[in-house]
């Protein structure tokens, strides 16, 4: 059975101008869990990561077809539908492949895209526990979806939808996240020169890791797409992963994709004592993401001694009423506090914004830019709310009163300037949206600090880019010419001379 893999790019190029420069590409964990699965049912993995390759849907297609795959696995985000419904297409039209579909959107619209013949299977929510029963019955799934009748009803796995007519099983998520196998980073090593973490941190080999799944909090804007269970990992488990990893790859930096944490202070203390004991910080550098009413002083402290470098905070607004209006349940205090906290341990700080969030006024957006520029962290990130499916914005403001073409879902991205849906949620007009998200990148980030540390650690990067500029450009031509010129004129004085010698 070959298996592949495809890890699908969002249409980068619709972002507005330099946020197509904040792109990096980090290893994929769908698919480093999926194929430590697929690794005990076949040896015959591909993996192309499009974040790095950059294919096109053509270009995409022919690698697959190069491996010809029996099943194809895709992740679908909804900013990346529109590419992968249709290279799913151009492989169900032209190869006797079957199409996997998990991730966000498609869990979503399970039904729909088996419906419409997108996919095969669709797997919802939590994935490893459902795709690997469709791996163990594949042959058994290929001969009824073959020869399948409107109402047959021979296989159902809970959490799969395998044709039009069936009800979605819920699948119990997993609860032991200790039992569950490493990501499967072996199949990704063509691409660990490419991978890097976003600034604020240090440039170095990343690898992405999970320490939990879930989040029980309820703010208005979120899809939690691994459910409101939050399930944590054995601070032994975690270190394992850590140790493995950066023994194999010299990883320099770990990119925690949880959406919180630590959860809470007696986890925090409990985990990081013990990386700290096993040494972690002596190795690597982690970073993570969790809320600001989790950190105290104690805790920043725990942070910092377990190495970890990075902390980004949902922040999200810079008001009070802003934070009572997406349900975020936290007090600016919280933040200040947090922010205060974590600078003290040496700690960088990433503060997470939104703008345009439902009840927002220009006013209270104007009063999160300022709140960001006061609070001063390393970095400041701005994010025009979009109403992604599953969310109670999507719910309340946008389920019903669209017909989406599958090339809309390319604009559901919070780094553009046109959108596909009117947001009726606030009444701050789109382009001033845009004109706010410019402003508040600038005024919040740009303090001699910030610019200075960006400087020093990208500088390989800028010079880089500097020279792959120069060498594109008009400029580079004209001086290319000047210099030819000169060492024509230099040739022809030293012929000149030769000739005055022989004379
Ligand atoms: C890390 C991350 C990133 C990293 C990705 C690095 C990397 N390669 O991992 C970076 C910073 C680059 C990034 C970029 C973007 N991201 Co992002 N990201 C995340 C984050 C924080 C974690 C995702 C993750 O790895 N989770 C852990 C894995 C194990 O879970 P999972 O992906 O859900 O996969 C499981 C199941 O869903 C299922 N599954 C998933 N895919 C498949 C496929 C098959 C075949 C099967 C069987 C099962 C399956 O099985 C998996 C294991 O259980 C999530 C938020 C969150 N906490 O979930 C947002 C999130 C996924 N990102 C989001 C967005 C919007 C983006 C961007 C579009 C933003 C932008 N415009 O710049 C880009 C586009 C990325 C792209 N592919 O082009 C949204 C997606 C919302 C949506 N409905 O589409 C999320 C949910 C955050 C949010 N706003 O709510 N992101
Ligand atoms: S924004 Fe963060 S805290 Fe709120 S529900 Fe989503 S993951 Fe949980």
């Amino acid at each position: 059975m070959r298996i592949l893999f495809f890890n699908p790019l969002a249409n980068i190029n619709l972002s507005s101008g330099v946020f197509k420069a904040f792109y990096v590409s980090m290893p994929p964990l769908w698919a480093g869990y999926l194929s430590s699965i697929a690794k005990k049912y076949t040896d015959e993995i591909e993996v192309i990561d499009n974040s790095v390759e950059r294919l096109d849907i053509r270009g995409a297609f022919e690698r697959i077809k190069e491996f010809s795959p029996d099943i194809v696995c895709i992740s679908v985000l909804t900013q990346t539908a529109n590419f992968s419904f249709k290279l799913s297409r151009a492989i169900k039209e032209n190869l006797n492949s079957f199409v996997i579909m998990g991730g966000p959107h498609a869990s979503y619209f399970a039904k729909e895209i088996v419906a419409r013949g997108i996919a095969d299977i669709v797997v919802v929510g939590e994935g490893e526990e459902t795709f690997e029963e469709v791996l163990r019955n594949f042959e058994l799934i290929k001969e009824i979806k073959k020869n399948f009748v409107e109402g047959d009803n021979v296989i159902d796995i809970p959490g799969a939808v395998l044709h039009t007519a069936q009800e979605i099983r819920e699948r119990q998520r997993i609860k032991e996240l200790d039992n569950i196998d490493f990501p499967a980073w072996e199949f990704f090593e063509k691409y660990m020169k490419y991978y890097k973490p976003p600034a604020p941190i240090k440039p170095s080999t990343v690898l992405t890791f999970l320490a939990s799944r879930g989040c029980p909090y309820s703010c208005n804007f979120c899809m939690v797409q691994l459910g409101r269970k939050y399930v944590i990992r054995s601070p032994e488990n975690i270190c394992n992963e850590i140790e493995l990893f950066y023994e194999r790859y010299k990883v320099g930096h770990f990119f925690f994709c949880d959406p919180l944490f630590p959860p809470s202070k007696k986890v925090a203390l409990k985990i990081f004592s013990y990386m700290e004991k096993r040494g972690i910080q002596k190795l690597t550098t982690w970073s993570t993401e969790t809320r600001a009413d989790v950190i105290d002083d104690e805790v920043a402290d725990a942070l910092k001694s377990s190495g970890c470098s990075v902390v980004a905070l949902g922040i999200e607004g810079g008001d009070s009423e802003i934070l009572r209006n997406i349900n975020k349940s936290i007090k600016l205090e919280h933040v200040e506090k947090a922010v205060r906290a974590l600078k003290k341990a040496g700690i960088r700080v990433m503060g997470l914004y939104m703008l345009g969030t439902p009840g927002e006024t220009k006013k209270l957006s104007e009063k999160t830019i300022k709140f960001a520029r006061k609070l001063k962290t390393c970095g400041a990130k701005f994010a025009i709310t979009v109403p992604y499916p599953g969310t109670e914005i999507y719910e309340k403001y946008i389920k019903g009163k669209y017909t989406f073409k599958d090339d809309d879902w390319d604009y559901f991205s919070p780094y553009i300037s046109s959108f596909p849906y009117s947001m009726e949620w606030t009444n701050i007009q789109p382009y001033e949206l845009v004109k706010l998200q410019k402003k508040a990148y600038i005024y919040a980030n740009l303090h001699i600090k910030n610019i200075f540390l960006f400087l020093i650690e990208r500088r390989r990067e800028i010079i880089q880019t500097f020279l792959n500029l120069l060498l594109k450009s008009k400029l580079a031509n004209k001086a290319f010419l000047f210099f030819s010129k000169i060492k024509l004129t230099r040739f022809s004085l030293i012929r000149i001379m030769e000739k005055i010698k022989a004379s």
